[in-house]
């Protein structure tokens, strides 16, 4: 059994450990003054349609490669089925900035945009209910 005393230090240590990394972020930020522009990403007004199926063939986008440039839209459109689309952080190990898991959409012609404003090289994106059957796609975005 733990002593109450025992429990402080350890909680101590914690509140020392939290504090350093504040530290430790706020330095960096000082470093880091171009971050927030960045994140502002110009449209370039293209937009890049996807459409998304329930049929004979199974659960799937098409196309499920594509390639895009920064600030281009994705706009996944649903032809049938019920479909969302989610750039897991799991299938995109360490990207920052990606967007939420969408709704789902479920009436023909329902369309979900992904602006293209998270960086550049190869992002997985995923129906979450179909991934398992091979409801998965990559973009690759280059300048
Ligand atoms: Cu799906």
């Amino acid at each position: 059994m733990r002593s109450p005393r025992r429990l402080l230090t350890l909680a101590s240590l914690l509140l020392a450990a939290c504090g350093g990394a504040d530290s430790d972020r706020s330095a960096a930020s000082g470093d880091a003054a171009p971050a927030p522009a960045a994140a502002a990403v110009p449209s370039t007004g293209t937009v890049i349609e996807i459409t998304m199926h329930t049929d004979e063939k199974g659960n799937y986008f098409s196309p499920a490669e594509i390639e895009a440039h920064p600030g281009d839209l994705l706009r996944f459109k649903l032809v049938q089925g019920v479909h969302n689309v989610h750039f897991l952080p799991d299938s995109n190990p360490g990207r920052t900035g990606l967007p939420a898991a969408s709704a789902f959409a479920q009436l023909p012609g329902q369309t979900i945009d992904v602006p293209l404003t998270f960086g550049t090289g190869k992002f997985y994106f995923q129906c979450d209910p179909h991934a398992a059957l091979g409801m998965v796609g990559r973009v690759e975005v280059e300048r």
